[in-house]
């Protein structure tokens, strides 16, 4: 098999195409801190932008497949099988204060399942990909998750509830466990990325609640196909649908997720 399916290549053509006046739209940002205005309306206009770019290529190449996307919502397509579920930018925050570490997210879901999926940080130039069943690939060259088996060795990433969203408590209840028990903690602001990143082998595991479905989407299946572990955070498959999610290996996963529910019980 060639290295990308047909409809995998569109959809890298397409972050590539969205991606680039991003790189621009980072330097002016970093001008914009130090402004009286501030970056606030700049990133709503460049979300939307990718977000157009995005749908207008992606519809050019496969006219007919419906989208689920940020700021569009659900957008219905004369083929009921296919739809591309997109995050023009995962990490808003990160971009608008001139971090280099977000995302553009596209995942295409075929008669309910997740088959094609790419996260892309155009800052970084770095794409990931991977189609079910047949791998996950970082600019080209395949990944794993990592290997590292012991808990106390583990760097693990997780997302903090945002002012006024999601449960403080729990969280803080979660990580106090988690915190005792591993190497280190990361919260890098894009679960896109920290999915990605899990399926490369950077991170050991990732944890978050409150996310929707074009926050993991994709990344999920990265980790999968780097053949990693993911669920929702009762065990179950329903990640998209619940959006909380936990992805490790399979050695860390089912520890982990042990872990964070004994934490809900405390
Ligand atoms: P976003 O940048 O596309 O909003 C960080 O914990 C993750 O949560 C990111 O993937 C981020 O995606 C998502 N998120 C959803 N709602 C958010 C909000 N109100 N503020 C910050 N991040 C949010
Ligand atoms: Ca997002």
């Amino acid at each position: 098999m060639a290295q990308y399916s047909p409809v995998l290549n569109v959809m890298m053509a397409a972050a590539r195409k969205a991606g680039k006046p991003l790189i621009r739209d980072l330097g002016e940002l970093e001008n914009l801190q130090v402004s009286m205005k501030g970056p606030s309306d700049f990133v709503t206009s460049a979300d939307k932008r990718t977000e157009k770019i995005l749908i207008d290529e992606l519809s050019r190449a496969r006219p007919g497949y419906g989208f689920l996307a940020e700021e569009s919502g659900a957008i219905e397509g004369k083929d009921r099988t296919h739809r591309f579920i997109v995050d023009p930018i995962d990490g808003t925050t990160n971009f608008m204060h001139g971090i280099a570490h977000f995302a553009i997210s596209i995942a295409l879901e075929r008669e309910g399942q997740i088959v094609s999926a790419l996260v892309y940080n155009p800052a970084t130039d770095e794409m990931f990909t991977a189609e079910k069943g047949h791998g996950a690939l970082l600019n080209s060259k395949r990944i794993r998750v990592a290997a590292r088996k012991t808990l106390s060795h583990a760097l693990v990433a997780t997302g903090i509830p945002f002012h006024g969203h999601g449960d403080a408590a729990r969280f803080q209840a979660e990580l106090d466990r988690v915190m005792g028990q591993v190497s280190g903690i990361r919260r890098f602001g894009a679960a896109s990325l920290d999915l990605a990143y899990v399926a490369s082998g950077r991170f050991d595991a990732f944890w978050e609640r409150d996310l929707a479905p074009w926050d993991i989407a994709a990344g999920q299946l990265l980790v999968k196909e780097a053949q990693g572990v993911v669920s929702d955070l009762n065990g179950g498959p329903d990640m998209l649908d619940q959006g909380s999610i936990l992805a490790a290996n399979d050695a860390l996963h089912p520890v982990l997720l042990k872990v964070l529910r004994a934490a809900g019980k405390s």
